[in-house]
């Protein structure tokens, strides 16, 4: 049986993660931070009984050396980190302490307790900031120029992780996931901000919605398809960087229109722009080539655009029919 290390394994990707590694035979251990608000806290995996969880954070080293001593795991998943975009500007240094220093803190437990183990990091299209290539997509050897503190963060991690990979002989690979989604994301990103507002104000809940940028596009895919790419990429014949995107680009205002319709609303006379929702630095475009690891190691999606919107809408309406 083989065991994975997880930290951020109470977030989205965590979760689905756990699930699936579980299903794969794997003993599932994790790190979780300490919240004020203990009965939230481990939402997403809570229906998880088998897994082992351990209070951690990835700026606090001690915490991390005793869980891997504890359980010298076989994969190691580098998940955690300051997720959000826009909050980056307001906490920088957090950012910069958890995305950046925390994936040092990890790397250096790791090739002094676990050498032998494999190291998958969570790597980000954030890091492209506004490069584009010349076919208007982004792929591994698209410059990285990013436009925000997190963007920032992750390709200081990015670059660490190779390094590291290249200096000391480790098995150490990143994946640049491109967005990704899922009715359990967060619902201060776009998706589910979107999602759950409409079906709120279809339900006659909430009258408008506010937004920031609607003319940003993104390549969004779903969470449970970027997981099994996640494992793949760490199980491969040798370790390397694969950009996990679907190719499909929209506009946040293509995907109001989308949902909106979905619930007989034209989205025009709900939506309406708050400039505390706009960046300092706004990344305009992504769309990402995903070949290599098509070509390389077989993975490709199963949803589309449409149908995990679908499947974010289906979950809302239950939720808040079944309150209503
Ligand atoms: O959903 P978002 O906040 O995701 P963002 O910034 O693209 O970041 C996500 O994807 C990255 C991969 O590229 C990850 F690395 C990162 O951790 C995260 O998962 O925003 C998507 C777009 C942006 O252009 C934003 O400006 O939606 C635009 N937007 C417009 N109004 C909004 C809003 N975003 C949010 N969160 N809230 C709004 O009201």
């Amino acid at each position: 049986m083989k065991t994975a290390f997880i930290t951020g394994i109470a977030g989205q990707d965590g979760s689905y993660l756990s699930e699936f590694l579980l299903e794969e035979g794997y003993q599932v251990t994790g790190i979780v931070r300490r919240n004020s608000v203990a009965e939230h806290q481990q939402d997403r995996i809570n229906h998880l009984q088998d897994i082992q969880l351990r209070y951690g954070e990835l700026s606090d080293h001690s915490s991390i050396q005793k869980a891997l001593d504890e359980f010298q795991p076989d994969e190691i998943y580098n998940l955690a980190a300051q997720s959000h975009v826009r909050i980056s500007f307001d906490v920088p240094e957090l950012t910069i302490q958890t995305n950046a220093n925390g994936t040092l803190n990890l790397l250096e437990s790791y090739r002094r307790i676990k050498p032998s183990a494999r190291f998958y990091q969570a790597s980000s299209s954030e890091m492209f900031g506004n490069s584009v290539d010349d076919d208007g997509f982004q792929r591994e050897s698209t410059q990285m120029i990013p436009v925000s503190p997190y963007g920032c963060a992750k390709t200081f991690s990015y670059n660490l992780t190779k390094m590291y990979r290249e200096a000391y002989g480790l098995f150490i690979s990143n994946g640049i996931l491109f967005n990704h989604e899922s009715p359990r994301r967060g619902s201060n990103f776009v998706t589910n901000k979107i999602v759950k507002t409409a079906v709120e104000i279809h339900y006659g809940t909430k009258d408008r919605l506010e937004l920031g940028n609607l003319d940003s596009y993104r390549d969004w895919g779903h969470s449970y398809d970027y997981v099994r790419a996640i494992h793949k990429i760490i199980n491969a014949q040798a370790p390397g960087d694969y950009v996990v995107a679907t190719g499909v680009t929209h506009s946040v205002r293509e995907l109001c229109a989308y949902v909106f319709s979905k619930l007989g609303m034209n989205y025009e006379e709900y939506v309406s722009q708050n400039p505390k929702f706009l960046r300092p630095h706004e990344l305009k475009y992504l769309k990402g080539d995903s070949s290599k690891i098509k070509k390389e190691l077989g993975w490709k999606p199963t949803y589309t655009f449409e149908t995990l919107l679908d499947e974010m809408i289906e979950h809302w309406e239950k939720l808040l029919h079944a309150r209503n």
